[in-house]
């Protein structure tokens, strides 16, 4: 009788804190899902293949991340968001099977919208790790994808106010017209240091809040095995042919099979600079906690880029869980595990 109080009182306390805004970090057993944002439909579809269908963590990152994809997640995955200057949308993916230490990836991707299931295809149907842009759109219709129009009313209205906005924000720096007044074309040119006003903008100045909801999530089966995985249609406004951190293992999300794995959302151009996820999952390796690993690779970005936003999430094998952000007040992310038996969105305040 003792016994079952004690269940009760451990399964309320962990449902309730979300709720009580206590959720830093805590401890499951496998299977478990986590991933970035409160995207918890794609939480529940992968949580549905471990728990239900005794399916695999690579199937299970797939179908989640695909759950994200078809809805169009926050506008930040899948078609129809984040137009480019010319106003396509292009789509970043990568997915990693922890067992085999195995990657498929596509940056740039054009005209498909199953991201994700391109990367899973570039990884079991090649000895690649990486295709991009056209070319892997090419892969994609010979592996049998259907070749779609990404745009949509919304990301059409989207470019049609930026270009109605002189063209702000955007990536450019050190260019001509000044690029924080003016729409391009620009050619290059030699800015002192000093009168470089525009700078900033390297530093984020066009990811906020609003714009910087990738996809990324890790999960372990029941066997064991883990795996992780991101879908994005990168930033808003990005100059044609940007790749973001997404496709990029050991940037976007990482995995090993003897530690854990990260996953990560944010500022990816200043991101992908440091490797964060594979940094986090490292940081594990040494002994610390997966929240604590995730604090220390977002400390060292932001040593170099105080006002960068990103957030990370991460999971030992064992099924230690956290995450940690910057640049904003308080991180959402969505797990499932066998103490919840359903999805939660956990949250953590941000280290700066
Ligand atoms: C990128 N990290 O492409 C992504 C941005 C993001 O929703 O999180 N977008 O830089």
């Amino acid at each position: 009788m003792l016994n079952l109080k004690i269940f009760i009182f451990c399964n309320l306390i962990l449902l309730l804190l979300p709720v009580l805004g206590a959720s830093q970090e805590f401890n499951t057993t496998i299977p478990f899902v986590i991933n970035t944002w409160p995207f918890t439909n794609a939480t529940a579809k992968a949580w549905q293949i471990l728990s239900v269908e005794n399916g695999s963590a690579l199937e299970a990152v797939e179908k989640g991340c695909t759950v994200c994809e078809t809805l169009q997640c926050d506008g930040s995955v899948g078609f129809g968001g984040s137009p480019d200057e010319t106003g396509e949308t292009t789509l970043d993916a990568m997915i990693m099977d922890g067992t085999t230490h195995d990657v498929g990836a596509v940056a740039d991707l054009r005209r498909v919208k199953s991201a994700i299931s391109v990367a899973r295809m570039v990884m079991e149907h090649t000895t690649h790790t990486l295709l991009a842009g056209d070319q892997a759109t090419e892969f994609a219709l010979a592996m049998g994808f259907e070749e779609e129009n990404l745009t949509t009313n919304v990301s059409q209205g989207i470019h049609d106010n930026w270009l109605n906005n002189s063209c702000q924000p955007n990536f450019w720096q050190s260019v001509l017209p000044d690029p924080s007044t003016s729409c391009g074309p620009y050619v290059p040119t030699e800015v002192p240091l000093s009168q470089r006003k525009w700078l900033v903008a390297k530093e984020g100045k066009n990811f906020n809040i609003h714009n910087h909801d990738t996809i990324g999530m890790i999960a372990v089966d029941v066997e064991g095995h883990i795996a992780c995985g991101t879908s994005t249609n990168g930033a808003t406004h990005k100059i044609a042919g940007r790749v973001g951190d997404s496709p990029i293992p050991g940037s976007g999300s990482y995995v090993d099979r003897h530690v854990g794995g990260a996953a990560a959302t944010g500022d990816g151009d200043v991101m992908m600079r440091f490797m964060p996820a594979l940094l986090t999952v490292e940081g594990m390796r040494t002994g610390l906690s997966p929240r604590k690993a995730a604090e220390k690779s977002l400390f060292q970005i932001a040593s170099y880029y105080p006002e960068f936003m990103g957030a990370i999430v991460a999971a030992s094998v064992n099924g230690e869980l956290g995450a940690a952000c910057h640049g904003f007040n308080e991180f959402h992310y969505s797990v499932a595990n066998p103490q919840v038996q359903n999805v939660v969105v956990m949250s953590v305040s941000c280290i700066a």
